[in-house]
């Protein structure tokens, strides 16, 4: 697979300079060859994927450094508890039960230790969901649907040079190309500038179901739902692919609708706009996009 192939540092050596060497003709259709698949899972992969934005970062280090440390302690301990309990006081080697029914100091410690356990989570959970709410001034808008052909439609508008849409499907599995994922690549990837702010507006088709837009490395995770327009963000910090799928039991083909977000310099998305604005023209109908802040 790519990843495995752009493991080594002189192999990523070697695909950066194939990337600068690319031409900006074949931007549209030369795959993988002109981004480093960053956000994809690894086989035997352990933990959260990499992140590349502030929110991503922040999830990772919520889940990595806060909450497991704290479930990996109470999970001991309840264990150690049961243990004790199973061994201590058995019928065999307890044959008479103490008759203790209160216990004022074990009561009060065991509803105060979690609630303090609760608020420390809270401290870092609250700023964080603050974080992934309050989207910052925007550089660019894009708007994604989850199609009833369990699809993800990607919208570009007018405004921002685009205007145009185009969905994105998975590639047949039985003549899936060299160096491509299997159940995650796709035949129109999104593209997007490297260290912008993107505001992302997601919704569903009318006529379809909820699905749930997910961008793992950018620490996105947002219901799709039909007659509601569900707002997010981004601002990758690195060059790469990042892969998603649905997050939401949709239905049948909910486990081959991913989401593949080619992140790439200011440059490059100038000229894949070009290239989009001809491939895609011919399946263009104009889009309504909302206001900036009146999602709700
Ligand atoms: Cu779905």
């Amino acid at each position: 697979m790519i990843r495995d192939k752009l493991a080594s540092p002189t192999a990523r050596m070697t695909a950066a300079v194939a990337i600068l060497g690319g031409t900006a003709g074949n931007l549209v259709t030369s795959g993988t060859a002109w981004a480093q698949v960053i956000g994809a899972p690894r086989p035997g992969q352990m933990g959260m994927p990499e992140a590349v934005t502030d929110v991503g970062h922040d999830i990772n280090f919520f889940h990595d450094v806060i909450l497991l440390p704290i479930i990996t302690v109470i999970s001991l301990f309840v264990l150690a508890l049961l243990i004790y309990v199973s061994t201590k006081f058995h019928e065999a080697k307890n044959p008479v039960p103490a008759r203790t029914t209160h216990n004022a100091v074990l009561e009060v410690a065991w509803t105060v230790i979690p609630v303090i356990i609760l608020l420390f989570i809270a401290a870092f959970s609250f700023p964080l969901l603050t974080k992934q709410l309050v989207i910052p001034k925007a550089d660019h808008v894009i708007k994604v649907t989850g199609t009833p052909g369990w699809a993800w439609q990607w919208s570009y508008p007018k405004e921002e040079n685009g205007g145009f849409e185009f969905t994105s499907k998975l590639l047949d599995q039985d003549k899936l190309p060299p160096g491509k994922l299997r159940l995650l690549d796709v035949d129109n990837e999104a593209v997007v500038p490297v260290g912008k702010v993107i505001r992302v507006q997601v919704t569903a088709d009318p006529a379809g179901i909820i699905h749930s837009f997910v961008i793992p490395s950018f620490g996105i995770r947002i219901d799709a739902v039909p007659g509601r327009l569900n707002e997010t963000w981004f601002k990758a910090e690195k060059e790469g692919v990042y892969y998603g799928q649905c997050s939401k039991l949709c239905g049948k083909d909910h486990a081959y609708m991913p989401a593949v977000v080619r992140v790439v310099s200011e440059a490059r998305y100038k000229q894949w706009l070009e290239e989009a604005k001809k491939n895609f023209a011919a399946t263009h109908t104009p889009v309504r996009y909302a206001e900036a802040g009146a999602a709700q």
